[in-house]
């Protein structure tokens, strides 16, 4: 480990000590940023954490959303993200006003919205999924009409798996977008003996040719599976890291280097110490936006 790596991190230590402070980071983020955060998860396992938790601050390293999902759970607490502009182009893709506008041309659907989305569309929707949790989730509704957002490929994905006729909105994550089938089919010839998992935020020509579909956390777990030895992952390469070093003896195969989210990428060391010297940027949620979104959020919890 380089020496000024070696300092900052005894900086982040020992102000995170002194802010009562606890790190999450999402499986995403730099590997030297998964090693020093408390704990490593995906959106929900994260978002539960946050709820649990008895630090005072909330180090996200993360996305915006995900920060803000902590700040729904957690109003009484600081929630900092390292760097102010790691946002998600797909939770972008949807706004409070064009949901509005979609819920009054479908008056009595129920509205799902993806983890990935603002605070403000988690106030206008009925319940929260993440991609651990969208197939029970919408598999246990009883109403017939859903509109979902704003991730059409999950949202296509989880219609299939259900057989329940979904409203999608037009959102995809442009990371997933660059996996494609040839990187699978070649790779597939490459390596004869390895299983293919992705995730499904990929397109449905890639989920076609994958053996299992998962979210990260669904990942890790089938990672330390028997049946697993070699494995070809389909999504952003963050999770490598984790996959490798709690499953040293494996061997794991990005399908595409090029899945790398950029805005997971922000979040560097320097910045998670500098943002615990200055207690910012802080993202806190309005308090009537908050009440709002939380029920959609609490309801994905209650749900398990
Ligand atoms: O839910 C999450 O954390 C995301 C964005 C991906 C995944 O499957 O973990
Ligand atoms: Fe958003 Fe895709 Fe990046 Fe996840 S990987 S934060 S969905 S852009």
């Amino acid at each position: 480990m380089k020496n000024n790596n070696r300092t900052v991190i005894e900086k982040i230590k020992n102000l995170k000590q002194k802010r009562n402070a606890i790190i999450l980071a999402h499986n995403y983020q730099f590997g030297e940023v998964q090693d020093i955060a408390d704990f490593v998860g995906d959106s929900l396992d994260l978002s539960q954490k946050a709820a649990s938790t008895s630090a005072d601050v909330i180090v996200f390293c993360g996305v915006h959303f995900m920060a803000e999902t902590a700040s729904i759970l957690c109003p009484d607490k600081t929630v900092l993200l390292p760097d102010a502009s790691a946002g998600c182009p797909m939770a972008n893709m949807v706004t409070a006003a064009s949901l509005r506008d979609k819920k009054r041309q479908f008056p009595d659907a129920t509205v799902v919205c993806y983890i990935n989305s603002s605070a403000e569309v988690k106030a206008e929707s009925d319940i929260c999924c993440t991609s651990a949790n969208a197939l029970k989730l919408v598999k246990n509704l009883d109403n017939p009409y859903i509109i979902f957002v704003p991730d059409q490929y999950l949202g296509h994905y989880i219609s299939t798996m259900t057989g329940k006729d979904m409203i999608l909105w037009p959102g995809y994550c442009p990371v997933h977008a660059r996996i494609k089938p040839e990187h699978i089919l070649r790779l597939r010839r490459e390596y004869p003996q390895a299983r293919v998992a992705v995730h499904p935020e990929c397109t449905p020509e890639v989920i076609k040719l994958a053996d299992k579909v998962l979210s990260t956390s669904g990942l890790c777990r089938y990672a330390a599976s028997d049946e697993v030895e070699e494995l070809i992952v389909g999504t952003e390469i963050g999770i490598i890291h984790r996959l490798k070093k709690e499953n040293p003896d494996k061997r794991f195969i990005p399908v595409t280097e090029q899945a790398i989210c950029p805005n997971m990428k922000k979040t560097t060391l320097p910045k998670i110490l500098l943002c615990l010297e200055t207690m910012s940027p802080e993202v806190k949620v309005p308090e009537d936006i908050r009440l709002k979104a939380k029920k959609a959020v609490d309801r994905m919890l209650a749900a398990g």
